[in-house]
């Protein structure tokens, strides 16, 4: 074959063919773009930026719509985790590796698996750069790129990690040393922090809380205990239904909240943490601990801040029904790396999936997307070994619960569903593309009780 003819099997549409809102007027006129290097393969039409839980599921909606060899994932990281997993590991109740699988294995057979991290994005041209200084097109892109821990925003941390009694189950580095903290719990003052910034499942933080709480009692060194939860926020949880239901355990089981107080630094050597009174700007508060549960401030991965497809704070800028992004049409956002107003966890995806799949076949066929994303996310509250509270709730911060039962009362089939079931639809339905979220279940539920 002739080099000509390879530059020219190597075009590849710019711009130009999208449906426009009204308003939106970023893409240029219509345009070609004429790839110089064809040896590695440098567009697709359909590109994904992250291999999680968002990223995969819809690398497996898109291989469905426009085939396996039109669709490429870009993820540096050879393994992908489960993470709702992590609350329950070391409990005794799971183990990490049963949260982790290898990247090849869940990214869908016959998609491109594009290993480098993208370190800038490019919208005006339908490219994105890679860490070597290359490029990739694309005709449509997806960013599902998550949202990154901070733990150096703490002083401290993360070295104070390699002393004792610390630990933070938010990272699969750190999160065994949480269960180490307790398992050595002697006497003492055991703390719980929550950051002054958006987290993801916002559940998490006190749910560690309610397991050390139970691990304590059953070994008989409760009464050594004083367990508070120190948290930025200003109250325990975001929906009224399930904060009353949390409050009543709190008071319950004796453990003590204290609002408007965020971490700023751990003396790891001393076990000492120092925390900032939100409300009283300047006051600070050292506390011996003999545990500290880190939950690390978070924020937009750091390709997002600037880029021109995020909003002033770092996150991909996305209608919040349709979740294509708000100027460039050919692009969308899901999961924790959006600007989306719900709470960031892998339930939220799972309903998001679903509605981007029609978006972005609707675009594909030059039609205007309508199904509406209405913010479902869910949250199940271990409350205890074998206790769970399944918050469920939408954009409006609304109960929108799966099940005709009070959600908000402690359940034992609850835990099973987090423990057992939730693990098995993961792995089986939402990263093969097949689970959109409770929407038909809630229905049929509901209906069959009328
Ligand atoms: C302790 C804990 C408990 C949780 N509990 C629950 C729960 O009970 N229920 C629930 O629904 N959710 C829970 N979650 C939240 C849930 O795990 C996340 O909301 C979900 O994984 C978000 O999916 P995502 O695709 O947006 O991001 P992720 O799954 O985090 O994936 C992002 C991917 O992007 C990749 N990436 C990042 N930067 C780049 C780059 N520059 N280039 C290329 N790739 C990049 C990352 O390597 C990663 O693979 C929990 C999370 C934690 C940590
Ligand atoms: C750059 O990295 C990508 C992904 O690892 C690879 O496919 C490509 O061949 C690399 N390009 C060059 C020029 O090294
Ligand atoms: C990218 O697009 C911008 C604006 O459309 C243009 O000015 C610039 O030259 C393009 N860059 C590359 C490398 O193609
Ligand atoms: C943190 O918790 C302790 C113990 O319950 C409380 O006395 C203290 O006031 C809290 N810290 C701040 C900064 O509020
Ligand atoms: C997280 O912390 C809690 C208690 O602190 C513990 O019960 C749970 O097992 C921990 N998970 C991991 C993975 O360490």
């Amino acid at each position: 074959m002739s080099a000509v003819g390879a530059v020219f099997s190597c075009f590849c549409l710019r711009s130009g063919v999208w449906l426009l809102k009204p308003g939106m007027q970023k893409m240029s006129s219509f345009s070609l773009h004429t790839a110089a290097r064809c040896a590695a393969r440098d567009y697709y039409e359909v590109l994904v930026l992250g291999g999680g839980a968002g990223g995969i599921a819809m690398s497996a909606r898109m291989k469905r719509r426009v085939g396996a060899e039109n669709v490429a994932v870009v993820e540096p990281s050879k393994t992908h985790y489960y993470q709702p997993l992590w609350t329950l590991v070391g409990a005794g109740a799971k183990h990490l590796a049963a949260s982790a699988r290898p990247m090849g294995s869940v990214i869908p057979s016959g998609v491109a698996w594009i290993k480098s991290q993208v370190v800038a994005l490019d919208p005006d041209n339908n490219s994105v750069w890679l860490e070597n200084d290359t490029r990739v097109f694309y005709k449509y892109l997806i960013i599902a790129l998550g949202i990154s821990l901070h733990y150096e925003k703490i002083k401290g941390l993360p070295e104070g990690f390699n002393h004792p009694k610390i630990g933070s189950n938010y990272s699969a580095q750190t999160v065994e040393k949480t269960w180490r903290a307790l398992q050595d719990f002697k006497e003492g003052n055991a703390i719980f922090t929550f950051p002054n910034t958006p987290v993801k499942c916002a559940g998490a933080p006190q749910k560690i809380m309610y397991l050390s709480d139970a691990y304590l009692r059953k070994t008989g060194k409760r009464s050594k205990a004083n367990i508070m939860f120190n948290t930025s926020l200003g109250a325990i949880f975001a929906v009224k239904k399930y904060a009353d239901a949390l409050l009543e355990i709190i008071k319950d089981r004796n453990l003590a909240v204290n609002y408007k107080c965020n971490l700023i630094e751990v003396r790891a050597d001393k076990q000492e943490a120092v925390f900032e009174n939100l409300d009283k700007p300047g006051v600070t508060e050292v506390y011996q601990y003999e545990m500290l549960h880190v939950t690390p401030p978070m924020g937009p991965p750091a390709v997002l801040i600037n880029s021109p497809v995020s909003d002033a704070n770092g996150w991909v800028d996305v209608d919040k029904e349709t979740l294509q992004h708000k100027t460039y049409p050919n692009v969308f956002g899901i999961g924790d790396c959006t600007n989306l107003p719900t709470s960031k966890t892998a339930a939220a995806v799972a309903a998001q999936s679903g509605v981007l799949d029609k978006t972005v076949s609707l675009i594909m066929n030059k039609k205007f997307p309508v199904t509406k994303y209405d913010g479902y996310t869910s949250c199940p509250l271990v409350t205890g070994y074998n206790k769970v509270i399944l918050a469920e709730f939408d954009y409006n911060a609304q109960p929108l619960e799966t099940f005709p039962i009070d959600q908000s009362k402690e359940r034992r089939t609850m835990y099973h569903m987090k423990a057992d079931m939730m693990p098995l639809l993961y792995w089986n339905a939402l990263l093969k593309g097949y689970w959109g979220g409770p929407a038909p279940v809630r229905k049929l539920m509901h209906l069959s009780l009328k």
